[in-house]
């Protein structure tokens, strides 16, 4: 037996023995662990309107709101199928709710935000507050409090779903309950947030109860309005047209502590630059169409398409018509751990 055989085995039968009480060599693994660059299982992805809507009217026939808890297709991954999650580190998903039909409250330390696309006039309430869902509209339920979604509208009503979840299993932080009740009783004015944390204003005695914004809707008119005037004003960005974040109100910072939300328009024509950054970004266009060039690869969307761009990968976005852009990561996590991390060109 040569040496390097002899070596080999020795190691081999070493690594068994060790096996047996839960140890392993490091040596093996290293450089799959500690990459010069990102190295995630996600991969790019796109769910077409068109193809999804006919499902999710489908599932309407095949379960109640009520049986299912929630009528949710999920968004997973192609790199990371069987694990309910659209990135390494966030769940999506496109819920239904159908007229007459209620969703019923819980909560979990799981932060979730709903973004609207199709239907108008159902309702998410939050800590015993409704607000009505227009298509655009931003809704957000802060982690451990109640929610539960009603539909008295005439039609269908679908938003996506964006949730932390990855994230709290990572820490294993997760918990959950559900009331008596089936719905909240409603304690709060529709509105009544709006009115004190919606214009720039705060009430005199205000106490931050969490790192979550106290603001739990931004409606669409406002935010599409504010992309409006800014095209007037500005230059488009070299790589992102114009692009605001959603914040809280109280603090300046995101609207929630794990999931970063942004806005974006892109006016017709638009050329961007290559960019890249480290937080694999859940899109769903609101308005437009356009493409986003990876290299090879190609997402061709259209407005009410949702689609996937993994962490560090470069891109251009193109875009054919004015289109707005809205999109979910996970870069506050990232940034509280200054993780985060950006490149143009
Ligand atoms: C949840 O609570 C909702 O409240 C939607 O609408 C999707 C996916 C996983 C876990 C909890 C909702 C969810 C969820």
């Amino acid at each position: 037996m040569s040496a390097v055989h002899r070596a080999s085995k020795d190691r081999q039968d070493f690594y068994r023995r060790i096996d047996k009480a839960h140890v392993a060599p490091l040596w093996e693994v290293l450089h799959g662990l500690v990459t010069p660059e990102p190295k995630t299982p996600c991969l790019p992805v796109l769910w077409q309107w068109q193809a999804m809507l006919p499902w999710v009217l489908e599932s309407g026939k095949l379960i109640s709101a009520k049986e299912a808890e929630r009528r949710v297709l999920v968004l997973e991954n192609p790199g990371l199928r069987g694990r309910s999650r659209a990135t390494h580190s966030l769940y999506a998903g496109l819920q239904l709710i159908l007229p007459g039909e209620i969703a019923p409250a819980h909560r979990h330390s799981q932060s979730a935000l709903r973004f609207v696309i199709f239907g108008d006039g159902a309702y998410t309430a939050v800590d015993g507050e409704r607000v009505t869902m227009h298509v655009g509209d931003l809704i957000i339920t802060p982690s451990w409090t109640w929610h539960d979604h009603g539909n008295p509208s005439e039609a269908p009503v679908i938003w996506m779903d964006v949730l932390d979840l990855p994230i709290v299993e990572l820490l294993d932080a997760q918990f959950m309950e559900r009331p008596d009740a089936e719905s909240q009783e409603t304690v709060r004015t529709e509105g009544e947030s709006y009115a004190r944390y919606g214009r720039t204003m705060l009430p005199l005695d205000f106490k931050p109860r969490s790192k979550t914004s106290p603001l739990f809707c931004y409606p669409y008119e406002r935010s599409r309005e504010s992309l409006a005037e800014l095209a007037r004003c500005e230059d488009p960005h070299p790589c992102h047209g114009h692009k605001l974040q959603f914040i809280n109100p109280a603090s300046g910072g995101p609207a929630m502590p794990t999931i970063g939300t942004f806005l974006q328009l892109l006016p017709a024509g638009f050329r961007g630059r290559t960019y890249r950054a480290t937080d694999s970004t859940i899109y769903c266009a609101v308005e437009g169409k356009g493409r986003f060039k990876l290299g090879e690869q190609t997402i061709a969307f259209d407005a009410k398409d949702v689609f996937v761009i993994p962490s560090w990968m470069a891109h251009q976005i193109e875009a054919d018509t004015d289109t707005v852009l809205f999109s979910a990561s996970d870069r506050p996590v990232q940034q509280a751990l200054d993780l985060w991390r950006e490149a143009e060109g």
